[in-house]
């Protein structure tokens, strides 16, 4: 059997934070590429908590510099608490999104289960964005732009104090990985916190495996590492499958180890998947990709684990 924590799948089937229509169809794109026997092969125990529900898209324009906002809030309720139950039971909770919105509320419960129980939390962020915009900065309104701005206390009270406290994240909680397309205004605030930001330029300059050893540096027995992966964190070559693409992303092989440098810790304790959106995608292939990143993630091609 595996050392990781039995893990739950909890569907978040919402585009409610995004720009165009379709991450809602996420979960179920995953189900198909097989996720579930890729983690039952892995030697997890599984379980398959279905969909969460919340309120339809009414494809709206922005009010007061926010798409959505109540629906926004309607859902990550919903997926806070969903995350607080599996974290009690002492599973691991794979969001399979769904737009990037839903990480407000899977972080803020795995913050606060961290604080409950002593342990460190670290976030490892891997997205072509840094997620960084406020009302007063973004360009769309969309919220999915906005969940680590919400994390650091920017943003509406709903978003900041879902669980209670604001803020749920300081930067030495956070390192952004694959950046390579941030907002004018967003930059500014980004330097202002002084986020821990490793950009495709820097990557490029230093390799993967020395920025890898850098985000994943300082970590030890007591931290709970929360990764939330952007697919469109990848190569559009490769993940054609998302709403947002940005050219000069990770390859194939660099994915691979940025996944299996993570599963070499052994500290991974919660997940999400977002921003897969299968109205672009072709034949599923980019479901399939994170499909098999993920067991990469899980210890696959990593001779240590298997
Ligand atoms: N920064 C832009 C675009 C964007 C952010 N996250 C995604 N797209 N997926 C915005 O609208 O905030
Ligand atoms: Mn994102
Ligand atoms: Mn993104």
């Amino acid at each position: 059997m595996s050392n990781f924590l039995p893990v739950s799948l909890i569907g978040v089937p919402t585009d409610i934070g995004a720009g165009h229509r379709g991450a809602s169809m996420g979960p179920e794109a995953l189900r198909v590429a097989g996720l579930t026997a890729a983690l039952i092969d892995r030697g997890l125990d599984v379980i398959d908590r279905g969909n969460l529900s919340g309120p339809v898209n009414p494809w709206q324009p922005p009010y007061d510099g926010y798409r959505h906002l109540p629906e926004v809030i309607a859902w990550n309720r919903a997926v806070m608490l969903a995350v607080a139950a599996e974290l009690k039971l002492q599973r691991m909770p794979i969001m399979l999104g769904g737009d990037h919105c839903l990480a407000i509320g899977s972080i803020t419960a795995v913050a606060q289960h961290c604080r409950d129980i002593g342990k460190r939390l670290v976030v490892v962020w891997l997205d072509a964005h840094a997620d960084f915009n406020t009302s007063a900065i973004t360009p769309s309104g969309n919220i999915h732009g906005m969940p680590v701005a919400c994390l650091f206390g920017h943003g509406p009270d709903a978003l900041t104090r879902l669980g209670g406290s604001t803020p749920v994240l300081s930067t030495d909680q956070l390192r952004q990985v694959g950046i390579r397309s941030v907002d004018a205004g967003e930059k500014r605030l980004v330097k202002e916190v002084g986020l821990d930001i490793y950009d495709m330029r820097y990557i490029d300059e230093i390799g993967v495996k020395r920025s890898m050893e850098e985000v994943l540096s300082g970590l030890d027995k007591n931290t709970h590492l929360h990764l939330s992966f952007d697919v469109d964190f990848l190569d559009p070559a490769i993940a054609p499958g998302v709403g947002t693409t940005v050219p000069g992303g990770p390859n194939y092989r660099e994915a691979q180890l940025v996944m299996e440098m993570i599963a070499d810790t052994g500290l991974l304790g919660s997940l999400d998947i977002v921003e897969l959106n299968p109205a672009f995608d072709v034949h599923n292939q980019t479901a399939a990709l994170a499909v098999d990143l993920v067991e990469s993630l899980f210890g696959k091609s990593t001779l240590m684990r298997e």
